[in-house]
């Protein structure tokens, strides 16, 4: 079948379509939500001025640019004067929204849940009493936030500026710590977030792990790889000739559950099968042998990642 032209175009036209859809199939990977919290309370330091912690810090880890989704919850608010409260929040590489200021008033509000996220319906309101619920960010006057704020350098969201939480923190990278400055404009009234924030930030979860170390039990043959993993998921190793095998050193296992953090993989020889007598052969004969390893990771909700290691193994 030899220069049959006719076949060569359609065969490239195959390979194109099958590049497409590999590359409309990754694009349809949806960006996952992850919920970061600290429930530490944020108290006032007196009737006005920064309220404490300031700033109040989340430390995100385990996720892969770029952001598509930012958004913010403060924990059962109380105030006898909204209004004179204006919180900003901070990216780890310092973009900054002032996402509330000067809402709700000077009627008394307490224990509520706000949630600040642009898709809401409607912005925080000017007036109040203001309820608990979800809004756009809303800032009715300026906010220069007492340093280690941001002093007037942030965005403000409409109606004083024209920022969202998307214009200020998507596409960046989600990882490192955000900090949330909450600062009391007014005297006489006080405040209190009892309940502390958290952000819901949707990423991709992150699939990259490392081998950091690698340790070897050389009178069984036995070699334990030290993977550190982002994410909660699934982890799985094999290779020619090669088993994982359990901490108990029974049950050969294709995969296992994850937390983040580093998981230990054992391997040795297969003691059947062509591939695995070949090692074991190998092994005894020259006390060493080197394989080639796939080691796969899966965080939950996330795609396999999948990379070669090599990896010798010694049996003395
Ligand atoms: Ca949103
Ligand atoms: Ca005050």
């Amino acid at each position: 079948m030899r220069g049959s032209r006719g076949n060569a175009p359609r065969a490239r036209n195959l390979v194109l379509t099958l590049a497409v859809s590999a590359a409309a199939l990754l694009a349809a990977v949806p960006a996952k939500a992850a919920v970061f919290s600290n429930p530490a309370p944020i108290v006032p330091r007196g009737d006005e001025g920064p309220m404490i912690p300031y700033p109040s810090t989340i430390q995100v880890s385990g996720l892969t640019p770029p952001v598509s989704d930012v958004n913010i919850t403060l924990n059962q608010l109380s105030s006898t004067y909204p209004s004179e409260l204006g919180l900003v929040l901070v990216a780890p590489a310092g973009q900054a929204l002032m996402f509330m200021r000067a809402v709700g008033s000077g009627d008394d509000v307490s224990g509520l849940t706000l949630t600040f996220d642009d898709e809401a319906a409607t912005p925080a309101p000017v007036l109040g009493p203001l309820a608990g619920g979800t809004y756009k960010p809303a800032a009715y006057a300026e906010g220069a936030f007492t340093a280690p704020g941001p002093g007037l350098l942030h965005g403000n969201a409409a109606p004083e500026g024209i920022d969202t939480l998307a214009s200020r923190f998507d596409g960046i990278d989600p990882n490192g710590s955000w900090r949330l400055f909450v600062e009391d404009f007014d005297s006489s009234d006080m405040g209190t977030i009892a309940g502390g924030w958290s952000l819901d930030i949707a990423a991709p979860f992150s699939n990259s792990f490392s081998v950091d170390r690698v340790k070897r039990k050389k009178k069984k043959g036995i070699v334990i790889l030290f993977v550190t993993v982002p994410n909660p998921g699934q982890i799985g190793v094999r290779g020619n000739g090669i088993k994982p095998i359990e901490a108990s050193g029974a049950t050969a296992r294709a995969s296992r559950s994850v937390t983040p953090g580093t998981v230990k993989l054992k391997i040795k020889a297969k003691k059947k099968g062509r591939k695995g007598r070949r090692l074991r052969r190998r092994l005894n004969r020259k006390g060493k042998a080197r394989r080639k390893l796939e080691i796969s990771y899966t965080p939950t909700g996330g795609t396999t990642n999948t990379e070669k290691h090599r990896v010798k193994l010694i049996k003395k």
